[in-house]
């Protein structure tokens, strides 16, 4: 199957991607350059307080430390995809490596609130399996709870009201913006996809698991590399604030055709169901739990 999955530290991706530039270039291709998160727009300051940037630690810019995307779901607790934060063999990466930045627009800013992740932290999904797509869900407990930004809202486990096809959600991130060449913008991005059938969905991936994700997206407008574990949120009407439905988590490619992006669906009671299956995931679901 091919689904692109590469741990999205910024410097594989590039690497990679620079190399599909140069075989391209070769072959003088002129594909049009599609723009944004892929077709998207620039997100205002604190447009999406809950947004938050997965960080290497370490010195210099977060421009230059993002590989991932993540949401504040508790005042100490973000979620993301569990790609994000596998090493090769498919083992978490220590809390020590990481740091997060809730609530930061422009990634090279002050923006937001810098949190370290507390001791055993690092919480994937005790389903996710490396190598495999689904429960492409982790969290990351904070060693400081974050002050004065709202958590966003999660959807009733075992609904699917909001991930009805047709319906349009919006999924933002710092991921590449460029179909062809790779190019991370500094400031958040943010796309409105349609919402696909499972049905739709299975027959563009193998493996697809209609239990815990949903598809969506058309060609152009999609997510991308460094966009995984980042928010997919609808707002609905008669409310104010938006509702996370999924995690970007994976496609083959971005923005083409017959390729949607692939989402957790943080509404799958099957994936909170089965979170209680280590120790560490069971504290994560109390914790939501008393939110
Ligand atoms: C990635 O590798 C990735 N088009 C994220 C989203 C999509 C593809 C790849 C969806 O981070």
């Amino acid at each position: 199957m091919n689904s692109t999955r590469i741990p999205t530290r910024k410097t594989s991706i590039a690497a990679g991607l620079a190399a599909t530039g140069a075989a391209l270039a070769m072959v003088a291709t002129s594909a049009p350059a599609a723009h944004a998160i892929i077709g998207g727009t620039e997100v205002p300051n604190d447009a999406y307080p809950f947004m938050t940037a997965v960080l290497d630690k370490g010195p210099g810019s977060a421009l230059d430390r993002q590989f991932c995307g993540a949401s504040l779901v508790t005042p100490d607790t973000v979620v993301t995809a569990a790609h994000c934060l596998v090493d090769d063999e498919g083992k978490p990466v220590k809390p020590k490596t990481l740091q997060v930045a809730v609530g930061r627009t422009v990634l090279s800013s002050r923006q937001g609130q810098v949190r370290d992740i507390a001791k055993g932290g690092v919480v994937v999904h005790p389903r996710y399996l490396k190598g495999q797509e689904a429960y492409d869900v982790a969290f990351l407990q904070l060693k400081k709870p974050v002050r004065g930004i709202s958590p966003v809202a999660l959807p009733t486990q075992g609904t699917d009201a909001l991930i009805r096809p047709g319906q349009k959600a919006t999924v933002a991130g710092w991921g590449n913006t460029d179909t062809e060449l790779p190019h991370t913008p500094d400031r958040l991005r943010q796309v409105r996809v349609p919402i696909l059938s499972h049905a739709e969905c299975r027959t563009s991936y193998e493996g697809y698991d209609a239990k815990v994700n949903f598809c969506a997206g058309v060609e152009t407008k999609d997510s991308c590399q460094g966009d995984s574990g980042g928010p997919i949120f609808r707002k609905v009407p008669g409310r104010e604030a938006p509702i996370l439905i999924g995690v970007v988590s994976y496609g083959d490619g971005c923005g083409a055709q017959g390729a949607p992006g692939v989402y957790t669906s943080l509404s799958s009671s099957k994936l909170w169901k089965t979170l209680d299956e280590s120790p560490s995931g069971k504290k994560i679901k109390r914790a939501m739990n008393r939110r």
